[in-house]
């Protein structure tokens, strides 16, 4: 591991940890991307997947959020689809749209058409963009690396882009379980590789974003989604086990449970979860982030600190990182998200003196 400039702020890995914290730390979830015009301006003259994978532009735009916010830490610049792409398969970005597969997974023979060996060469863009962010952050803040979940990454090769109810790949389960779980089982060796490698590159902590484990149900979720988050956990771990490691099931409130006995650090809450009720029915102790509403940040000001007072009264204390419940919008206003970190490190403060 390269000798990386001294960290001034520890107060995120700190609070992963489940240290007491003198104010609760706060990032959010794209903090980087299309709401600041900074980034804007570097994406009129570089297509995405070229910032991805050039380790100056990735670098850049995961520091212009820090630039601008007094964050608690950084993501790396990256996607989650660049582990399809390191299986063989070609992913674009479609302007204003999104991922687009020209060949997704259609049936399981296609299974055929994964080829690993190529994953080496795919990623090390991105081992780079870590190690090189890392320098360029000079210690200012901790650097997340992030992959997408097996099941989340599964949906996007098999319906070959976004969807609402990702019926194609929710139908495979039923009528493929086997080919079904030889992906699975192929995404999870490979995710968990990806993040130990992401480590040593420079990441501090990590998170794994089950973006669309709300679609699978309790019985789906603990066939196909668990045994991976699972088995992800524990090769990282065995790895790295004081790297803080964040698991983000969206829409999946029965993940909970799972999850926080399979060794992650921190479970990420959507804004449907009230942390009461996960302190109460999940685990008590164990750190949890989130989880204001996104759209929140189309409040008002005052609205907006409202609304922080009640997130940090709702988490209490210790044991939390306040984040958003998922991804900033492309048509945030940047000054509203300012409103939101400054919120959390103001009335933070003032809850542990009071
Ligand atoms: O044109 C553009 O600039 C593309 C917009 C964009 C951006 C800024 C995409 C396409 N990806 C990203 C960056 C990105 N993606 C980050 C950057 C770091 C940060 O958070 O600041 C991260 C963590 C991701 C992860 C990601 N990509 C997820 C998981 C998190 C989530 O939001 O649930 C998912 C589902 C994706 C897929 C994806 N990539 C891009 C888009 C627009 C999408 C979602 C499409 C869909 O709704 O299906």
């Amino acid at each position: 591991m390269p000798n990386f400039p001294e960290l001034k702020n520890d107060l995120f890995l700190r609070a992963a940890r489940g240290e007491v914290t003198e104010r609760t730390p706060v990032w959010m979830m794209r903090q980087a991307g299309r709401y600041l015009p900074e980034y804007q301006s570097v994406r009129a003259d570089h297509p995405f997947f070229e910032v991805v994978n050039t380790p100056e532009l990735a670098s850049e735009v995961t520091i212009q959020p820090i630039d601008r916010f007094p964050l608690d830490a950084a993501i790396i610049f990256s996607d989650i689809l660049v582990i399809p792409q390191a299986l063989g398969l070609e992913v674009q970005m479609v302007s204003g749209k999104g991922p687009h597969f020209p060949s997704p997974l259609k049936t399981p023979d296609a299974l055929n058409r994964l080829d690993p060996s190529v994953a080496d060469t795919v990623l090390q863009p991105v081992y780079d963009a870590v190690t090189q962010t890392r320098i360029d952050l000079n210690g200012r803040v901790p650097l997340i690396g992030f992959a997408g979940a097996p099941w989340t990454l599964m949906a996007y090769m098999i319906e070959g882009g976004g969807s609402k109810s990702y019926r194609n790949a929710r139908r495979w389960l039923y009528e493929h379980p086997e080919a079904s779980h030889e992906l699975l089982d192929t995404l999870a060796s490979l995710i968990a590789d990806y993040l130990i490698r992401k480590v040593e590159a420079g990441a501090q902590a990590l998170q794994i974003f089950d973006s669309w484990a709300g679609l699978l149900g309790p019985g789906l979720y603990r066939t196909f989604g668990i045994p991976y988050l699972e088995s992800i956990v524990g090769a990282v771990k065995d790895a790295h086990p004081n790297v803080p490691f964040i698991a983000f099931a969206k829409g999946a409130p029965y993940a909970l449970p799972a999850l926080a006995t399979a060794g992650y650090d921190a479970l990420s809450l959507d804004w449907t979860m009230s942390p009461e009720t996960v302190r109460g029915e999940v685990a008590t102790d164990i750190v949890l982030q989130g989880n204001l509403d996104p759209c929140a940040l189309y409040g008002s000001p005052d609205d907006i600190r409202r609304q922080v007072q009640h997130m940090l009264a709702a988490f209490g204390p210790h044991n939390h990182i306040a984040n958003l419940g998922h991804g900033m919008h492309p048509d945030h206003d940047p000054a509203h998200a300012g409103v939101f970190i400054d919120a959390v490190h103001e009335l933070s403060e003032t809850m542990r003196a009071a």
